[in-house]
Order: C-alpha cells, then structure tokens, then sequence
C-alpha cells in the first residue's frame, strides 16, 4: 500500500502559500498537517484558528490538527474540525486522555492519539479502543529541523509489533518529525502510514523543488 503524505505546513513559505497549495493539490498531497501549538505544552507558538480558517477557503484537501496545548479538550469547538479530518491529542496533554478522546469522537474525526519520544508504547494500551491512529513524534516536539530521537525508530518498531499482538493492525500509525527519504522508507517497513512531510522532504530546497521532492518522497513511500 502506498503512504500518505501530510505536509507540515509550519515549515511552508507564507509569501508562496497559494502556489504551493497548488501543486500540493495537482500532485494529490493527502492531508496538511497543522501543528498549534500554545507555548505551554511546547516552547513554541505555532498555527492558530485563524490560519486554520484562512486555509479552509483556500482549499479542501483535508487537515491533520497536531494539538500541542495543555488540556486540548476544551479547545476542540475553536478549530472548526471537519469529518475528513484527522485530529491528534497528546497523551501527555491532559490527565483524562480517555474523556478526551470520547469528547473528540463526536466531531466526526479521525482520532488519533499522539505521543512524545519518551513516552513507552505500553500506555496506549488502555485507549486502543478509542483511537483510529497513533502520531509517533520522532522528535519533541515544537520545532521543525530537528535530528531524529534514535531511539524512536526501534520504539516504532515496538509499535508495530504491540498492535499486532493486541489484533489491531487497523490503527493507523502516522509518523513525525525528522521525516526524510531515508527514514520514511524504514518506518514504512515498520507500519508506518501516513509521513509527515516538513524541511526534511518536501520542503526542503527552494519552493521551486516542491514537485520533485513530493516525487522523491512518494517513491520512498510505495512499495
Ligand atoms: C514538531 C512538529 C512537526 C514539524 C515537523 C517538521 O514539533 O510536530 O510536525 O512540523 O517535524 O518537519 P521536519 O522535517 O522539519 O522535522
Ligand atoms: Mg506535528
């Protein structure tokens, strides 16, 4: 099966923002991905409802929210969550995840569940049932350009095999931060899916590079 492609839009260019949801839309770019961020959870500002909005009216390709704010549930009815949409809570956001994830599923989401690099597998346990997918974070998360947390990639590994063992291969697993060629071929050997795409792939280069770097990227992806 061929991955997905979620393009971090964080690390787009704001000033060629309509030609690049150009070519996302003509290559067939999957998902946008959105990180918000509120400068609590993470130590950084990030993508905010307003952009979110503005993106909406150029486009319909549909967004995958990465909720970096503390206690996310009570911010939901702010993003203007569509049911082609996927939405990510942090395990490490709240101390209700599970009232967390039942206050999301009536948005018509996808539901994904997203965790940092030091947090263990075994804590999805508990919550398998409640989720359509996991956001594997290959990096703390924040900031683009970071390097991989080596660690991240046997623990997707690990992912891999824990899902299979618990009968739940239909979990989606998306992967994270520091996504290049490279690393997005292996975490497709170990399940992954759906490959977020910032300065390590697609927009890496000049804006120019886009297209060819989406066709390195889908290349890494397929079979
Ligand atoms: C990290 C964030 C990510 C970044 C992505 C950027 O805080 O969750 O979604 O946007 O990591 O990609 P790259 O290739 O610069 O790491
Ligand atoms: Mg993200």
């Amino acid at each position: 099966m061929i991955g997905k492609i979620s393009a971090s839009m964080m690390c787009s260019d704001l000033v060629h923002l309509k030609d690049t949801i150009k070519v996302f839309e003509e290559e067939r770019i999957d998902y946008l991905h959105i990180d918000v961020m509120d400068g609590e959870f993470v130590p950084n500002f990030g993508l905010g409802v307003d952009y979110i909005r503005g993106l909406r009216e150029l486009t319909n390709i549909p967004l995958d929210l990465h909720l970096m704010v503390l206690n996310p549930e009570y911010k939901l009815q702010w993003l203007g969550i569509q049911n082609t949409d996927i939405v990510s809570i942090h395990y490490e956001s709240t101390y209700q995840v599970q009232r967390a994830l039942d206050w999301l599923k009536p948005f018509g989401c996808k539901c994904f569940l997203a965790i940092n690099p030091a947090t263990p597998v075994y804590v999805l346990e508990e919550v398998l049932d409640y989720i359509d997918g996991i956001n594997l974070l290959m990096v703390n998360p924040g900031f683009a350009g970071q390097s991989i947390v080596p660690s991240t990639i046997k623990k997707a590994e690990k992912l891999n095999s824990f899902l299979n063992s618990q009968n739940k291969n239909d979990i989606t697993v998306e992967v994270d931060g520091n996504i290049t060629t490279h690393n997005a071929h292996l975490l497709k050997g170990f399940g992954a899916s759906i490959f977020v795409a910032g300065s390590s792939s697609v927009f890496s280069g000049e804006v120019t590079d886009l297209r060819k770097n989406i066709r390195n990227l889908k290349q890494a992806i397929s079979e």
